[in-house]
């Protein structure tokens, strides 16, 4: 059996109630089969980054352990995408639900269909400042710690809700 290993999850919704989406979203994670809610993170707003013709994005960052295996995780976190109606369209247009894996214990993936850490992590304040708040102590395979990582990303709009 696969040993419990640590995993964050990204959530991210800018449709159909945005809070409503991610609130649903983690208690969909809570019943997933092996994956275990250790910390969550306050919902932050944050404008779209890309396309600007959308509304406001909430996003929160989720920590887990898990004894899945990483693309097993990424194929539970695409069946919650699903069973919230997400519709693919265009490249990072609007969306009911975004579930991102962003890190798999120390692990550096590159996979055709999963790549971890989570590309442009380090780029993305509604991605580093959730991290920073559940994961102080956190340091990112190839990237550093999250404290340098948020240090160097403006807040781009980001705002705490609850
Ligand atoms: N994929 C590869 N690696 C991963 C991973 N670590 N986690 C593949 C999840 N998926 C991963 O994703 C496309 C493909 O990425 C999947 O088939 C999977 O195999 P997708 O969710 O279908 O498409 P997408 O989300 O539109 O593309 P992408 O490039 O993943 O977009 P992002 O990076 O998720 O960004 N602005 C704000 N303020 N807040 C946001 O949350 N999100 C996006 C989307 C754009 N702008 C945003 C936000
Ligand atoms: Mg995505």
């Amino acid at each position: 059996m696969t040993p419990s290993i640590v995993a964050y999850i990204g959530l991210g919704s800018n449709l159909n109630d945005p809070s409503a989406q991610i609130k649903h979203a983690r208690t969909a994670l809570q019943s997933a089969e092996k994956i275990i809610e250790t910390r969550f993170s306050s919902l932050y707003s944050s404008p779209p980054m890309g396309p600007k013709n959308q509304p406001d994005y909430i996003n929160a960052v989720m920590a887990i352990v898990t004894s899945l295996l990483p693309t097993e995780l990424l194929h539970s976190l695409q069946t919650i995408e699903n069973a919230q109606g997400r519709i693919r369209g265009e490249h990072w247009g609007s969306r009911t639900l975004d579930l991102d894996l962003l890190l798999y214990d120390h692990c550096q993936i590159n996979l055709p269909d999963l790549i971890v850490p989570h590309k442009g992590l380090q780029e993305r304040a509604f991605v580093l400042y959730p991290l920073q708040e559940i994961a102080p102590e956190l340091s990112i395979p190839a990237l550093g710690s999250i404290d340098d990582l948020v240090a160097s990303c403006p807040l781009a709009g980001l705002k705490k809700q609850s």
